[in-house]
This record gives C-alpha cells, structure tokens and sequence, in this order.
C-alpha cells in the first residue's frame, strides 16, 4: 500500500467497538434490572456471586451512561462512520420475561443514537452482549430453556419498533461460538461447565442459534432495508506439526468453532455436526418449525480477531497456553500480550480469506485490538499516553485488512475493540487498556474519570482520513 493508493473501499465503515456492560455503569439507575454481569465482579474466569458486590468495576464502567455525547464527541473527531455498541437487554426488559418494556431504557438508547446522528455515525448494534438478564439465569437456566427465544423475540421486536430508522447494523448474539467454552457469559447458563451435560450445552446453542434467524426473519419483515449479521469469535487455527494427524486435529477444532457460523450462513445444520451429535450420545429438540427459521441466514458475518492458536493430536504436546481461552496450543514463533494473547496480523488475512471462501457473505471486523497497560504521561503540559505498541498492532493487522481486500474478500467494515478504554470482559480489569482515549479509571476504582487523547487517537483519525492510505506495510 503507498501514500497514493487504498485497497479499502469508498464507503469502507470505520469505528470502534464496546459493550453496554462494559462502558455504560448506572447497573441499577433508570430502571435497569440485573445482568449475569453484575454478579460477575472478577470475570469470566472466577465464579459467580449470589448478588451484585461493590467491588464489580462494571457498576460504574467508564460512566457511558452519563457521558455518552462527550463520548461520541471523541469517536467523531476521530472520523468514526461507525459506532458499534450493545443494548442491555435488562435495561429494557429488566427481568428478562417482563410483559411490558422499561420506557427510561428505551429513552436512553434514543438519546445515544440521536447523538451518533448528529455526528453522522452509523450505530452497529449488539442485541445481546454477555449481559443475559439474571433472573432469566436463575429461573430458566439460561438458553438451556426453549422459553429464551419467546422473551428474545419480544426484545426485539420491541427495539426494531423503537429505532426504526435510527439504526440499520443489527448483530444478534456477541461472539455466539463462545458457548461452548463460556456457558454463564455466553448463554446466561447457571450450570458450570464441566456439570453441564453436551445436550443441554449444544441445545442452549441451538435455542440461541434459532433465535438469531428468527430476529433477522422479523427485522427483515419490520425493517427494510435492515442488515443483520451473526458474531462469532475467529481464531485461525494451524496445525503444531506437519503430521496428518494433527491437520485433521486442526478439521476437528474448526468444525467446533465454524458450526455456529455455518448454521447462520447455510441455514441449516453441516453433516459433521449432525456426526458429532450422533456419536456422542447428543440428543436435541429440533423441531420442523426451528429447521423452517433457521433457513433464515445472516446478511453478513461479522467476527473478533485477536489470536491464532495451533492444534495437535499429540497428548503430550498438548499443553494449554496462558492466555488461550478457547483452547488450543502457543504458537512458538508468536510473541503475546501481556496476557498472554499471541499476536498474529497475517492471521487475519487468513481469516478473512478463509471465512470468504467458505461463505461468500460480506464480512465486518467488529473487534481486534491490543489490550495494554498504560502509563498516562504529560507532553508539552498535556496528558496523554505514549501508546506507540497499539499503534504498531492496529497498523499491522489493517495492513493484512487491506492484503485481504486485495485478495478479492468483501469487507464492509472495522471497528477496534474498545475505542475507549473500558472494562475487561475476561478479567474485570481497567488495567487491560484497549483505547485511543485513555480514561482515569483504576482496578481499585479510584480516578476522576476524566478522558485523555493518547497517541493512537491522532494516527486512527490519519486512517479514517486516508481510507487506511496511511497504513504502513507490515
Ligand atoms: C471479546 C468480547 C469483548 C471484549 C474483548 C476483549 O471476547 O466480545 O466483550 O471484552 O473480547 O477481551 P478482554 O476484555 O477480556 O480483554
């Protein structure tokens, strides 16, 4: 790529990425009900707690709940065209199964789109991102329960109906192949993991995937012109060795990860699933009517990336990495962050060409980034952080976007993970710093909130302007 030349497309989509439980806090302000995420206070890896407890960063978040318009101000002056975020479902329906929506809630998120309107910002919306309402958890045992598409389905029809004309990006389910390893987080189920038999695991899965096609059945009856995708987590996988052995190993981890995103975009069940099912005693409640909606495919697949992994069939070798939360071998000619996520920029090239070929569906970058500790420093009397590490990661990975748009992959858009920094999904912490605004938050909850231009703020605004012609080959 030169100076000269973009491979991005005119009307390429540029942004960031966050999550309602993530940035908004006000957990019980506006009528807001629990969230699986409130008794979740040390994250994904560390046990529930009976009831929300003070030490639970995410009551406060980043204060996005009162902050938006500074907020939005800031992505704007970075040239966003997209804004990607979540509704929390239990501000809406604060039990989950309640008859009649919560009106404060729906007022909030009107106020957010009309400000992302105002700046000419195109909203991306997760329906449901790792907040499933709690009493859905405690009453229903999550998606394990056929009664989770019926409350989903009120939900959304009631924010279609709501935001008609306000937004248009619609993604059913936050990265929905994580149910197989993130039960609670993922589908709000109450069982842990390892009490959790495969049936009732695969038919939370199913409740959720039948879910997702009805929701874009309805929004294409509701809303025209809507587009709605599926999200799933991309992690290419290679194989340790060149043994055969361990290429099919490999088969085997894609097909667990790609079922998700191979329903979504066929409509039906893959035969290797349909094998894995059998052979392993897995019998699910799959009516005609759920095979009928699942006919319903997404308009475009959208996909975090943030780490490659390898696989083997060697026992021996098989040794879980540090920061490998879905499984899977270290890479030895990886580097990682400082939790231990292996970097891996052409890995995203391979994705990208990989989901291409495999589903010829427009596909969305809506998370990729690298989470940082870092240290806010004063230039020239004004704070700010001296993040050239992020800098060189983003501009990696968007050069192998553009390697991947050269190849002929449709791409409609980018959004990094976490455009201000905000609490971390898998350890609960503000340490693990995402953003191009820094905000004066601490793991021990200390700091005045107040946001901070960093570094990368000026060179992602450069990328937005260029259409990515200021990228650097990586
Ligand atoms: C994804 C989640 C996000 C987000 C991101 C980064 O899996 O969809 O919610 O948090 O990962 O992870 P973390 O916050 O653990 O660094």
């Amino acid at each position: 790529m030169s100076q000269a030349t973009t491979p991005f497309p005119p009307g390429f989509l540029w942004g960031g990425a966050t999550a309602a439980n993530q940035i908004e806090g006000a957990y019980a302000e506006g009528g807001k009900g629990l969230s699986i995420q409130d008794v979740m206070p040390k994250g994904i890896m560390s046990p529930r707690t009976d009831a929300p407890t003070d030490d639970n960063l995410k009551q406060v978040g980043i204060d996005f709940y009162h902050r938006y318009a500074e907020d939005i101000a800031l992505f704007a002056e970075m040239g966003f065209t997209v804004f990607r975020l979540s509704i929390a479902w239990s501000r809406i329906f604060p039990n989950g199964d309640d008859a009649e929506p919560n009106e404060e809630g729906l007022a909030f998120y009107d106020r957010v789109f009309e400000e992302c309107a105002k700046h000419g910002i195109e909203p991306l919306v997760t329906l449901s991102h790792y907040e499933t309402p709690l009493h859905l958890t405690e009453k229903y045992n999550g998606w394990v329960s056929r009664d989770l598409i019926g409350f989903y389905e009120r939900y959304v029809r009631t924010v279609f109906e709501r935001y008609r004309g306000k937004v248009t990006y619609w993604l059913t389910f936050n990265e929905i192949n994580s149910m197989l390893h993130f039960p609670l987080m993922s589908g709000g189920i109450n069982t842990p993991l390892e009490q959790l038999s495969k049936t009732d695991l695969y038919q939370a899965a199913h409740h959720e995937l039948v879910a997702s096609a009805l929701a874009t059945r309805i929004a294409h009856e509701m809303l025209p012109g809507s587009q709605v995708g599926c999200m799933v987590i991309a992690a290419p996988i290679y194989p340790l060795t060149p043994d055969p052995a361990d290429v099919v190993a490999v088969m085997d981890a894609d097909h667990a990860n790609l079922m998700f995103s191979d329903v979504h975009t066929r409509g039906a069940y893959p035969g290797y699933a349909e094998r894995y099912f059998r052979e392993n005693g897995i019998e699910l409640d799959i009516t005609a009517q759920d095979r009928e909606i699942l006919t319903n495919t997404a308009d475009f697949v959208s996909f975090s990336y943030y780490m490659s992994m390898c696989e083997t069939a060697d026992p021996a070798r098989k040794v879980a990495g540090e920061g490998n939360l879905m499984g899977g071998v270290p890479n030895p000619t990886l580097k990682a962050s400082e939790w231990g996520w292996q970097i891996d920029p052409k890995g995203l090239r391979v994705v990208l060409n990989q989901f291409w070929d495999r589903w010829q569906k427009p596909l969305f970058i809506v998370e990729n980034g690298l989470g940082a500790k870092d240290q806010l420093v004063e230039v020239n009397g004004v704070k700010t952080v001296l993040d050239d590490y992020r800098i060189d990661y983003l501009n990696d990975h968007l050069f192998q976007v553009g390697e991947a748009i050269a190849d002929g992959v449709q791409v409609m858009g980018y959004t990094s993970w976490g455009p201000i920094d905000l609490v971390s999904a898998s350890t609960a912490q503000m340490s693990k710093r995402y953003g191009f605004i820094y905000v004066d938050r601490n793991d021990d909850g200390s700091g005045t909130l107040e946001r901070y231009r960093k570094q990368s703020f000026d060179w992602y605004a450069e990328v937005i302007a260029t259409n990515g012609a200021s990228l650097t080959p990586a």
